[in-house]
């Protein structure tokens, strides 16, 4: 949960920090998670097989840089459907923390947008060109969107951390292209934003953010998941659509809640005890068991882009 002063912060900025927001032990666990995702990733956006010649299940999910110094090859730079591609991730998806603090920015009733990983490889991770979220499709909302970055190693200045412009969220759909040209590559009012591993960076979808290239030998990574309030996708989207993404939520607390904790998985919080209290539970209700292809289709449905 959010205090009023978080809220409002958030609110007139754009953007907030929330300061260790996950524990040591969950991040280790996201971790070793990625770390074998991206060992098992397609060669390049052009090769089906990984390094160990295997065929990976929806090479599209891997994004890669095109803009790669010269004789480096191609470099990963984003996963996309991780909650399709890992079971650790599906069900930290499902965390109250996380679903109570969604819920005390977009009201109860949210909705995922979509979710992926951003990766900033060292020396070699590409930047991200000043833009604000989405299309714009329903016009300029203040209340759009909100992204959840949860940083998993420290971001700074040198590893290409994301960069803001406070309060540019207010500014409706700005020109960046001739912003740009005025300016160069570095905005007025851009601000850094580093944090620690474990830090959660909430921002606003309409403000003005991006990123550098990552200079240094450490790695960034930021899993990034993104919510709507239901009604800004209500009539954009068919209600069908808007549901399955909405099961993902059952779905992710389904797993939280079941979850048993192995030897091996004792660093992982046993989270029965700690089902998740949202505003209204409406969540509950729409938990059921769903087959292995139901679950698929839910998990793989688009985001609601707008
Ligand atoms: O994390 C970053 O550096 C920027 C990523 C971003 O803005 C995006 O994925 O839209």
């Amino acid at each position: 949960m959010l205090t009023q002063t978080q809220i409002r912060h958030y609110r007139q900025n754009g953007f907030l920090v929330l300061d260790r927001f996950f524990e040591d032990s969950q991040i280790q666990a996201w971790r070793r998670e990625l770390a074998q995702m991206i060992d098992l990733a397609p060669i390049s956006s052009t090769n089906r097989k990984n390094r160990y010649g295997q065929t990976v299940e929806h090479p599209g999910d891997f994004s890669f840089t095109l803009r790669e110094p010269e004789g480096v090859g191609q470099v990963i730079n984003r996963i996309s459907n991780p909650l399709a591609r890992s079971e650790m991730i599906l069900r930290a998806y499902g965390h109250p923390k996380l679903l109570q603090t969604v819920a005390s920015l977009c009201g109860s009733d949210f909705v995922p947008f979509a979710e992926s990983i951003v990766i900033k490889a060292p020396h070699r991770g590409a930047a991200f060109d000043w833009h604000q979220d989405g299309s714009f499709k329903t016009g300029v909302q203040p209340e759009r969107g909100v992204n959840f970055g949860i940083y998993l190693y420290p971001s700074t200045v040198d590893n290409g951390c994301l960069q803001v412009i406070p309060k540019s969220h207010q500014w409706g759909q700005v020109d960046l292209k001739s912003m740009v040209k005025t300016h160069g590559p570095t905005l007025p009012d851009l601000i850094p934003v580093p944090v620690n591993a474990g830090d959660v960076v909430v921002h606003n979808r309409n403000l003005v953010h991006g990123s550098f290239t990552n200079h240094s030998a450490d790695l960034r990574i930021t899993v990034y998941f993104g919510y709507h309030r239901r009604q800004t996708v209500t009539g954009v989207f068919a209600s069908d659509h808007v549901d399955q993404r909405e099961q993902v939520v059952a779905l992710a607390i389904q797993r939280w809640t079941e979850f048993k904790p192995v030897a091996e998985d004792k660093d992982q919080p046993a989270p029965a005890a700690e089902a998740p209290r949202l505003a209204s539970n409406r969540f509950h209700s729409t938990v059921r068991h769903l087959s292995a292809e139901e679950e698929v289709e839910i998990l793989r449905a688009p985001p609601l882009a707008i």
